[in-house]
Parts: structure tokens; C-alpha cells; sequence
């Protein structure tokens, strides 16, 4: 059995960028992580427009956002009925204000989806550390705002489990987080702690050269399931050194080729981005972020304008019927090659001596993760040359390599778990990225 995606991972992973939101009283306080005693008073945006948050995100294709509903401090940026630490005791639209409200309205209306962070650690609940009376606070907000806030498609859930009062351990029970979730939003994604979307382990945005969708099950995330599971990755980064706005690093945002090296090794490596960009204490996205989230954009429409194997004449060692070598050059998502025999390779005829320095592959993922390792081929001036060696392909993989001027490429499918489905093989050339 080959694990495979269920359709809300594999439209989540098709759609490769999330926004990360981080927004709260740290960022009224300047601070990373609040101590759970700052007076709601301090939360007071000035500007807030979750338009804004949401123009940018469609503007530079992001299709996922995810808004710190609640972080460690614990302040609610909603209208919670179990807690008076929220908005509702903030100056902030006199106490009337619900910032999940207005994020996910304008999420709706631009069809874009919407996600919260619900930390479960929490410095300001007297209950934190009692456990059984924590989870059901916790169950309680849970509830809120998978109920009021219409469609929700990612709940990401932190690990972070600090001490409770005079020491206490909370447990969080993660199995009744879980089940409320599925109870009320059946198709939301449960990441990070939960079963259907992986950390990729660190906070850089760089997965790894080999990444695998299918997992070994990890009990605690996957009820009793032995075996594998489809368990995707998610690269979540932010822009700026620390996760919430501070005005003193408004000359630190990440540099643009430090973003584009992100978006290689992770959306290139089979991952989803989740790029944090905090709004600031007027509640919009902070102009310098704003001015590079659009440099970036630009740049990757340029690097990908244009594929130069799209629609050649291709030859493959063999092929199922209806899954010709010409399927995985058609820019179609629906298509792919199949070979009747492995080891197989698709050869691309260029026609004339042309230039390129990224390798696109795809895998039809809906079918599953196959290959485990390839090699692409060149014919140069010189012969035939092996310019790229590779393991794992998944959703979407990105080589960078020196430019190399080829009339033929090829690329050899050397191993795999089961028969590989190649949706696509393209080449581009954009001078500005160098081989990574
Ligand atoms: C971490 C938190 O402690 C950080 O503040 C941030 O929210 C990050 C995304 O997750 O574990």
C-alpha cells in the first residue's frame, strides 16, 4: 500500500505558499514571547486592515494564510467568551473588535483560505498546568473558532509546552484537540502537532536535499496506525529575524536572493512555504516587507516565464498507453508519463543549442511519492553530460545548476518505489539564480 494525499494535503501542497500572520500584544510590547500579564490596554493598532494582509498575499500568490489567534501570552484576538484576556478589553474599535473576524471575512471574500495558530501553551490561563481543566479551556476556544469564522483550512498547533503555576506540567490532550477539529471542520488541515502536515524541523525554510511525503506513522499524531502515512513537510520561515514586528528590524527584512534561496529548498524540495510577514502596530504589513514580498514575486514570475522543454519532441525508453513521454511537457497538472520499465528516461530534443540553469521535475502526487533517485543528462558540445544526480522528486523538485547549452536532455528515472507518474520536466534559464 502507498500512502497517498487526501484532497484538502494535495491542494494545500498545490498551492506551495502559505502567509504566516504573526500579530498580537508582542507586537504592542516589542517583545517574542509575552509573559501572559501585559494589560489588553497595550493592544491598540491603529490602521488594522486585514485587506491589506490579503491584497498582498493574492498579489504575490499565496493562497493559505494563517493568523496567530492566539500566541504564548495568551491575549485573543478574538471575541472569546472563556477569557477576559482579549480584544474585548482593548481600546482597539472600543472593545468591539474581533481581528479573526476581519481576517477571515477578507480571506473569504478574496477566495483565499484561511488558518489560525492556536498556542497551546498559555502564560495568562490560571488553569494552564491543570490539565484536565486547560484542555477544556483550550477545547473551548478550539470550538469558538472553528464554529463562528466560517470555513477554516488549517489549524497549525505549536508544541511549545512551557510550565504551568508553581511548576505544573500540563498535558495537552492532543487526540480532543483533534477530534473538535475533525467534528467541526472535517476538510481543515492539522498541522505540525497533528497528523496531516509535518515540521520540517527547523525555522530557516530549508527542507531537505531527500524529502519524503510518506512517513512512518507517528502514533501520537496518527491514532494507532502502524506503517506509513502521507505526512507532508511545511518550511515555516519569516522575513525578518523574529516571528512578531519590531521597528528595529525594519532593515533586516531577508534579502531578496535570501528569499529566493528559501523558495528553492523548500517549494523546490517538495514542501510547502509558510513565510511569516507580521503586521505592525498600525495592523498592516510593514512597508519594507510589503516593497521586498513584491520584489520577490516579480522575480519568480520572471525565473519561470518561460519553460524551454514545453512541447518539444520527446522520446521515452517506453510508456504506458495514453502516458506518453509528451504528457509530462504539456504544462498540464493532469498528465503525466509513465514508463513501462525501470530504469526509464525521457528524452527532451531542444532543437537548437539552448541554455538553462533549473531543472523542473513533478511527480503526480495524487498517486503518491515514488522515485527515489535520478540523473539528468545533457548533449552538449562535449557529448553527452550528466549534470545533475537527485533522490527524492514529491509535488515539485527545483535543481539549480551552472548553465549548461544543450540541444538534448534527458532525465533517467534510476530507482523507485513503486511505478514513477512524471507530470512534468522543464528547464528555465534566469541568470539572476545561482546553482545552489
Ligand atoms: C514557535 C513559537 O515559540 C514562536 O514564537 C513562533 O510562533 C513559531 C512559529 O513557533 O514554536
Amino acid at each position: 500500500m502507498h500512502p497517498k494525499p487526501t484532497p484538502q494535503q494535495l491542494a494545500w501542497q498545490e498551492a506551495e505558499l502559505s502567509l504566516f500572520l504573526h500579530f498580537g500584544m508582542n507586537t504592542f510590547t516589542d517583545r517574542e514571547w509575552g509573559e501572559g500579564n501585559e494589560d489588553p490596554q497595550l493592544f491598540n493598532p491603529s490602521q488594522l486592515d486585514a485587506a491589506q494582509w490579503v491584497q498582498m498575499a493574492k498579489e504575490c500568490g499565496f493562497r493559505y494564510l494563517i493568523l496567530t489567534a492566539k500566541h504564548h501570552d495568551g491575549f485573543c484576538l478574538w471575541q472569546t467568551r472563556y477569557t477576559e484576556h482579549s480584544v474585548k478589553n482593548s481600546p482597539w474599535r472600543m472593545g468591539k473588535g474581533d481581528v479573526m473576524r476581519e481576517f477571515a471575512r477578507a480571506c473569504h471574500s478574496a477566495g483565499l483560505k484561511v488558518g489560525f495558530y492556536l498556542s497551546p501553551w498559555d502564560r495568562h490561563e490560571r488553569t494552564y498546568g491543570d490539565s484536565p481543566a486547560y484542555n477544556r479551556y483550550f477545547i473551548n476556544q478550539l470550538t469558538e473558532l472553528l464554529t463562528q469564522y466560517g470555513e477554516v483550512a488549517e489549524v497549525w498547533f505549536d508544541g511549545a509546552c512551557g510550565e504551568g503555576p508553581n511548576g505544573r506540567r500540563q498535558e495537552y490532550d492532543w487526540q480532543g484537540y483533534y477530534e473538535v477539529v475533525r467534528k467541526h471542520q472535517p476538510k481543515a488541515l492539522i498541522a505540525i502537532c497533528g497528523p496531516d502536515i509535518r515540521w520540517v524541523g527547523n525555522e530557516d525554510g530549508y527542507a531537505a536535499e531527500t524529502e519524503w511525503s510518506v512517513q512512518d506513522a507517528v502514533p501520537a499524531f496518527h491514532g494507532n496506525v502502524t506503517g506509513k502515512v502521507w505526512w507532508p513537510a511545511e518550511c515555516d520561515v519569516s522575513i525578518r529575524p523574529g516571528w512578531f514586528y519590531h521597528q528595529h528590524e525594519d532593515d533586516k527584512v531577508k534579502t531578496l536572493s535570501h528569499l529566493l534561496d528559501i523558495y528553492f529548498k523548500s517549494v523546490g524540495r517538495n514542501s510547502v512555504l509558510l513565510l511569516n510577514v507580521p503586521p505592525d502596530r498600525r495592523g498592516l504589513l510593514p512597508d519594507p516587507d510589503v516593497a521586498r514580498l513584491r520584489e520577490w514575486r516579480a522575480a519568480l514570475n520572471r525565473i519561470f516565464a518561460s519553460d524551454l522543454a514545453r512541447r518539444r519532441t520527446a522520446r521515452a525508453s517506453s510508456a504506458l498507453r495514453g502516458h506518453e513521454a509528451s504528457r509530462a511537457l504539456d504544462g498540464s497538472k493532469d498528465t503525466y508519463w509513465v514508463p513501462r520499465e525501470m530504469p526509464a528516461s525521457l528524452e527532451v530534443d531542444l532543437r537548437k543549442p539552448t541554455t538553462f540553469n533549473i531543472v523542473e521535475l513533478k511527480e503526480y502526487i495524487a498517486d503518491g511519492q515514488h522515485v527515489e533517485e535520478y540523473s539528468i543528462e545533457a548533449l552538449t558540445t562535449a557529448g553527452w553530460q550528466e549534470v545533475k544526480r537527485g533522490t527524492t522528486i514529491g509535488h515539485r523538485k527545483l535543481d539549480r545548476i551552472a548553465p549548461v547549452t544543450a540541444t538534448r536532455v534527458r532525465v533517467n528515472l534510476l530507482k523507485a518505489r513503486a511505478t514513477p507518474l512524471l507530470r512534468a520536466f522543464g528547464l528555465y534559464h534566469a541568470p539572476e539564480v545561482n546553482a545552489g
